[in-house]
């Protein structure tokens, strides 16, 4: 569960994708226009689960991407941490409440799978280092270096980084965590690389490329309450 360094001249495209929360149909859509090269990463930057329908199908995809030669890293999300607090703690009022029920029928009773998933999860690393970027889900305490950080801070801090004007960093955060309403991704202030499109508000899923700062939006097909019709497909 530490901070995983990674060079990014060993690659060329970098993507990242954040809160995917069971948007299995989306994700598919917005994988297959990567084009994932061999020298590319895919860094899926956390919250895969919950709120959507298909959890299951999320880490079974990325499970079998991972087998078929793709190098795709997955970053643990505060969603992850409810997940294992919910099965393994009996902690399940807090992720109840926050999507925990759609993941649990998505396994339908298979807890083969759960299992197989859960050890999955817990080994994800709390955030990627790739020098100039850090990959982190919910961000990172603005007042401490990168060396001092906690767990829980980078999975679950919200305001007193997104607010806090200046790092003690001189790396460029890249976060999820905090939706998007508008389905963008958002280039908050010169460190901070705001990539949560709120897929389940949204219906939409964006992919940022670090190199060439290129970015892909797909959307949901199927109707979403809030779904912004900007970005919804127009076939
Ligand atoms: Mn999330």
């Amino acid at each position: 569960m530490g901070i995983m360094k990674l060079d990014m001249k060993s690659y060329n495209k970098i993507w990242v994708i954040s809160d995917i929360h069971g948007y299995h149909d989306v994700f598919l859509r917005i994988f297959e226009k990567i084009k994932l090269g061999e020298k590319d990463i895919l860094i899926i930057n956390g919250d895969s689960c919950d709120r959507g329908a298909k959890s299951l199908e999320m880490y079974e995809t990325i499970e079998k991407l991972v087998e078929d030669g793709n190098d795709i890293i997955h970053v643990f999300g505060n969603h992850e941490d409810l997940m294992v607090k919910g099965i393994e703690d009996g902690n399940l009022f807090a992720w109840y409440r926050n999507g925990g029920r759609e993941t649990i029928r998505s396994y339908k009773k298979d807890y083969i799978t759960l299992e197989k998933h859960l050890k999955y999860i817990k080994e994800m690393p709390v955030a990627v280092d790739l020098g100039e970027y850090f990959i982190v889900h919910g961000g990172i305490d603005p007042e401490k270096t990168i060396e001092e950080q906690i767990p829980y801070d980078m999975t679950w801090i919200r305001n007193k980084f997104i607010d806090f004007p200046l790092l003690k960093t001189d790396k460029i955060v890249v976060y999820g965590h905090t939706p998007n309403l508008d389905g963008k991704i958002h280039f908050v202030d010169k460190q901070k690389i705001s990539i949560d499109t709120g897929s389940y508000d949204t219906g939409v899923l964006g992919a940022i490329e670090l190199n060439s700062m290129e970015i892909i939006y797909e959307s949901t097909d199927s109707l979403n309450l809030y779904v912004n019709q900007a970005y919804r497909k127009k076939d």
